[in-house]
């Protein structure tokens, strides 16, 4: 059998990829699922979650969005350097975690199906950016984050897992982002293994 492999593309701290990550050494994806975490993508170059991924034993890759001249451009050089990692028998099964650039219709045609997200707050509500600080301001109680796979619509796909927490009085866009992000933690690689676990 072919290895699945996973390619996770980040543009900063890359604090879900790590747990990512942990979680497929901890319950040994590979002799789990056949899968194996091939590569780390980013589009900034001085992300952090790149160094963690390096001291992993991961590849990793830059490719800048502003060396290309347009969104088709840039999407194009994402997409050979992607499935460089796979295979015409195994493509790759590919994960955004905190990725911040919106990605154009032919680029998730390539990957429909294997290409998922985590986004910052329950969707439907709040699509979009600065979900944090919309919600505070909007005057919700609870928040929290959903993996949902990626179609052409901007956080409008299939949602695959949810998790809620409370917004506190005193939170801010800063504390409540931190409370959310423990709970990505948990959802995403748990959201992953199921996926694998029924291909
Ligand atoms: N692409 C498609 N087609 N569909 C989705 O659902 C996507 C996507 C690309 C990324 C992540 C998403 C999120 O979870 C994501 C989902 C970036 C932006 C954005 O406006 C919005 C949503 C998401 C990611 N980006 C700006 C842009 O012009 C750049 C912002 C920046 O660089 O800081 O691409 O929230
Ligand atoms: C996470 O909260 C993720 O949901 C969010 O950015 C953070 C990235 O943290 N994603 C987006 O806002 C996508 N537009 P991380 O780099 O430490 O995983």
């Amino acid at each position: 059998m072919s290895v699945k492999q996973i390619v996770i593309l980040i543009s900063g701290g890359g604090s879900n990829m790590a747990a990512i990550v942990k979680t497929a050494k901890r319950d040994d994806w590979q002799a789990r699922y056949g899968a194996k975490i091939a590569a780390v993508i980013s589009n900034k170059a001085d992300a952090k979650g790149l160094l963690f991924a390096g001291q992993q034993g991961i590849a990793t890759e830059v490719l800048d969005h502003k060396a290309f001249a347009s969104r088709e451009a840039f999407d194009a050089a994402l997409m050979a350097l992607i499935d460089r990692f796979g295979s015409p028998d195994a493509p790759v099964l590919l994960v955004l975690a905190g990725f911040m650039r919106i990605l154009t219709p032919g680029f998730v045609q390539h990957y429909a199906g294997r290409l998922l997200n985590i986004h910052p707050s329950l969707l439907p509500a709040f699509p979009g950016l600065h979900t944090h600080q919309r919600a505070i301001d909007a005057g919700c109680k609870f928040v929290g984050a959903t993996v949902h796979q990626v179609t052409a619509e901007l956080d409008h796909g299939p949602i695959l897992a949810q998790a809620v927490v409370p917004v506190l009085p005193d939170d801010t866009a800063e504390s409540l982002a931190a409370r959310v992000l423990t709970q990505e933690h948990l959802i995403y690689p748990q959201a992953i293994a199921d996926l694998l676990s029924k291909k």
